[in-house]
């Protein structure tokens, strides 16, 4: 049975490459830091899932790790992952984004340089692009901390497979979301404020710059190219993209109208979240990936903002208090009506019981870049 271990378990991508992993037969170990609160809510619902403690700033704990789990494939996902906290947190961000990579393939070349590493690295790289669309060969030009950060990380990863012969490969992965998405990315923020309007709870909308464009597909298809890349004969960098792109304006406007509602009385632009250095055009060229690995995106843009929102109105309640029909997985949860909001995956996966709904996950706090 092959071993895999995932940094990052607990946040939305762990969640579902684990899904996608313990399918496939694998014996799957996540890696998760100490919290004072609970943050189990995206992986609650699956079985056969273990946990250790242990966090990328901290080398002598993922040396243990190693030791411990013998894994035959790292999957980095951990970091300091939204770009408008590393304008506030810019220190913390690169010790953990972009030095924590470092220290995960030391830790590997120390146990066993034999694992298979795959790092997240990301579209933010390109940043100010300097070629439409971006592929692997485009020149990086990131536009924040955290651009820089996993800058940092892609090319450590380059280089200690050149260096070491690690099997190291770096995704490079456009922006992918889910109803697994944390509050404070803009997708979700908009899915959530739409829900919230629709029911009654919130009667405005505040966004910041709507004219960026984003290249946006769905996390559950992005995580079964990170496999791919671990099981080719070759280490190699992929752009993992739909190829298509679309400005915040337009995903919210699909937002609005999938409930019958005008985007236009509701939204607010407001200056204070507008980032001190944007990245405005964002589109990926995959076809090294479609070519190579033989992978393509499943979800289009329409059918991730209805996804989106329609798993925001059922986690909120309104499938019935609204009378607002979700279709035909419009059921009771296991868990039932809760305080606040209903329990689920939102996302047609199996139920998760004990969410925490109530818990927003940050969202971008008043004067912060959103
Ligand atoms: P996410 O939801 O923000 O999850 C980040 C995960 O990293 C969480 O589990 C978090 O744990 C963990 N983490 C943070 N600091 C850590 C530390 N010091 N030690 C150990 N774990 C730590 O991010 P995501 O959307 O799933 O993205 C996964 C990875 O892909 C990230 O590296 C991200 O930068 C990269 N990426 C994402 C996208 C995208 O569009 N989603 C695109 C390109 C690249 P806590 O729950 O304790 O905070
Ligand atoms: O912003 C604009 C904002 O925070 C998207 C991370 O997963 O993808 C993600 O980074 C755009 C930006 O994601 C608001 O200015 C407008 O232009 O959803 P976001 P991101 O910065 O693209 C990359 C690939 C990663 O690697 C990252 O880890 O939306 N925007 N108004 C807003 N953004 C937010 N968050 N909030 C707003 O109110």
């Amino acid at each position: 049975m092959p071993r895999a271990l995932i940094t990052g378990i607990t946040g939305q991508d762990g969640s579902y490459l684990a899904e996608f992993l313990l399918a496939r037969g694998y014996q799957v170990t996540g890696l998760r830091r100490r919290s004072s609160t609970q943050n189990l809510h995206r992986i609650q619902h699956l079985t056969g899932l273990s946990l250790v403690e242990g966090d990328l700033t901290d080398l002598a704990s993922l040396v243990r790790v190693l030791d411990e789990t013998q894994p035959d494939e790292v999957y980095n996902l951990a970091a300091q992952s939204f770009v408008g906290s590393s304008w506030q947190q810019p220190l913390a961000t690169s010790d953990i984004t972009g030095l924590g990579v470092l220290r995960l393939l030391e830790a590997i070349r120390t146990v066993n340089p034999r694992i298979r590493f795959y790092q997240a690295s990301s579209s933010e790289m390109f940043g100010k692009a300097q070629t439409v669309p971006q592929h692997e060969g485009t020149p990086f030009y990131p536009r924040s901390p955290y651009g820089v950060a996993k800058l940092f990380g892609h090319w450590i990863t380059v280089n200690y497979r050149e260096s070491y012969g690690i099997f190291a490969c770096s995704g490079i992965l456009f922006n992918h979301e889910s109803p697994r998405r944390g509050l404070e990315f803009v997708t979700r923020k908009i899915s959530d404020g739409v829900a919230r309007i629709k029911l009654g709870l919130a009667r405005e909308l505040r966004l910041g710059n709507l004219e960026a464009r984003r290249d946006w597909g769905f996390a559950g298809d992005y995580v079964e190219a990170m496999w791919l890349m671990l099981q080719q004969p070759e280490p190699k960098d992929y752009v993992i993209a739909t190829g298509e792109t679309h400005t915040v304006r337009e995903f919210v406007e699909l937002a609005f109208a999938h409930v019958g509602l005008d985007w236009r009385d509701h939204v607010v632009v407001d200056p204070a979240l507008f980032r001190p250095a944007e990245v405005d055009l964002l589109v990926g060229d995959a076809s090294r990936a479609r070519r190579e690995l033989g992978w393509r995106p499943r979800v289009d843009f329409p059918t991730l903002v209805a996804m989106m929102v329609d798993a925001d109105l059922e986690r909120l309640g309104g499938g019935r208090r609204a009378g607002y029909s979700l279709g035909p997985d419009d059921g009771p949860t296991e868990a039932g009506p809760a305080p606040g909001g209903r329990s689920g995956t939102g996302d047609g996966g199996r139920r998760m019981p004990h969410r925490d709904d109530a818990g927003r996950e940050g969202g971008a706090p008043g004067g912060g870049p959103g």
